[in-house]
């Protein structure tokens, strides 16, 4: 986010973009006919994370959450190949091409900090603690661009309801993965690894806000985060953290990898606002991922009605 302004990242690269996805089928179509299929060879970084649409939902019993938007939904193939995950390149689309040396499982996320029933949970135990819900959210990224995501996952609620939380819990700390050898992107020095991120414990419990597990009914391409990720869908994208392994409950503030990298710019709260601009470049519009104009950007990214009242008094413009 520190690397491009949004004015640079418009339509040169979604023609990139078509390039590398006619590159991409066209390897991927070697590979299935060739004799690697056959002698059994893996390559991880290129099968598991094809952002081709998939065939069938294979996560069963997902109900639609009535919380959903029904505006159009982005396709999948754009949702799963243009990423941030500055774990594996700070590109839009290195990502898709270099998770595939993620692995996802087995997988544990340790829960801690002021609560009274600290646990380590395996990712397919935490995936059980509430009923799987298609979320159908825009997703807002601080550069400019939006998309519209669905979602499966839970509310991260419940799992705050079954840790209880003490009465010195006052924010909650999300960390993800540190492994150089998964995550070739933590080689470099472009963000103080590994990355973290922080709620207050109300916006925490919010019923808006989710652990996602899934999307388009699977489960999470590796590039968006997987096995779980938090999705906040009024905070600007960054918030919501991907492949998550730790979530500890503090007393006082946490400092987001982003508001570390620059404080001036990336503040905690960093909710969507087109009337408190980035220093800088607007906030005031975005381009829908696949639209060509600009839409007007909204606050708390339209779900003001659910959310405005938990900053009321305060000062957004301060508290960005
Ligand atoms: N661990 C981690 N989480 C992350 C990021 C990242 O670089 N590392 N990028 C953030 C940003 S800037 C955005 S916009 C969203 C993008 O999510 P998506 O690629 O699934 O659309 O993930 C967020 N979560
Ligand atoms: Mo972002």
């Amino acid at each position: 986010m520190l690397i491009k302004k949004p004015s640079d990242i418009k339509s040169s690269e979604i023609t990139d973009e078509k390039v590398y996805r006619n590159r991409r089928k066209f390897i991927l179509a070697a590979v299935g006919a060739g004799t690697a299929g056959a002698a059994g060879l893996t390559l991880p970084g290129l099968l598991a994370s094809a952002p081709e649409p998939p065939l069938e939902p294979t996560i069963q019993g997902l109900v639609k959450s009535p919380l959903s938007t029904d505006e159009p939904q982005t396709p999948f193939k754009d949702v799963a190949s243009y990423n941030n995950f500055y774990e594996f390149g700070t590109d839009k689309y290195s990502p898709a091409k270099l998770a595939g040396s993620l692995k996802p499982r087995p997988w544990a996320v340790s829960v801690e900090g002021e609560v009274k029933r600290a646990k380590t949970y395996d990712i397919d135990e935490l995936t059980k603690i509430a009923p799987l819900e298609e979320r159908v959210y825009r997703l807002r990224c601080v550069e400019g661009w939006s998309m519209v995501i669905p979602w499966a996952g839970f509310p991260l609620g419940a799992l705050i309801k079954q840790v209880e939380p003490t009465s010195r819990a006052k924010f909650v700390e999300f960390v993800t993965l540190l492994d150089p050898k998964q995550m070739p992107g933590q080689r470099s020095g472009v963000l103080a690894w590994p990355y973290v991120e922080g709620l207050r414990l109300d916006e925490a419990m919010h019923p808006l806000t989710i652990l996602a597990v899934g999307l388009y009914g699977q489960l999470l391409p590796n590039q968006n985060g997987a096995p779980i990720r938090l999705v906040v869908p009024w905070k600007y994208g960054f918030k919501s953290i991907k492949s998550i392994v730790r979530i500890r409950f503090v007393e006082r503030q946490p400092t987001s990898a982003w508001t570390r990298s620059a404080p001036q710019e990336y503040g905690f709260y960093s909710n969507v606002n087109p009337n408190v601009d980035h220093p800088r470049w607007s906030q005031a519009r975005e381009r829908r991922i696949g639209e060509f104009s600009k839409r007007p950007t909204l606050i708390f990214n339209g779900y003001g009605d659910q959310v405005a009242q938990l900053y009321q008094g305060m000062d957004l413009k301060k508290n960005y």
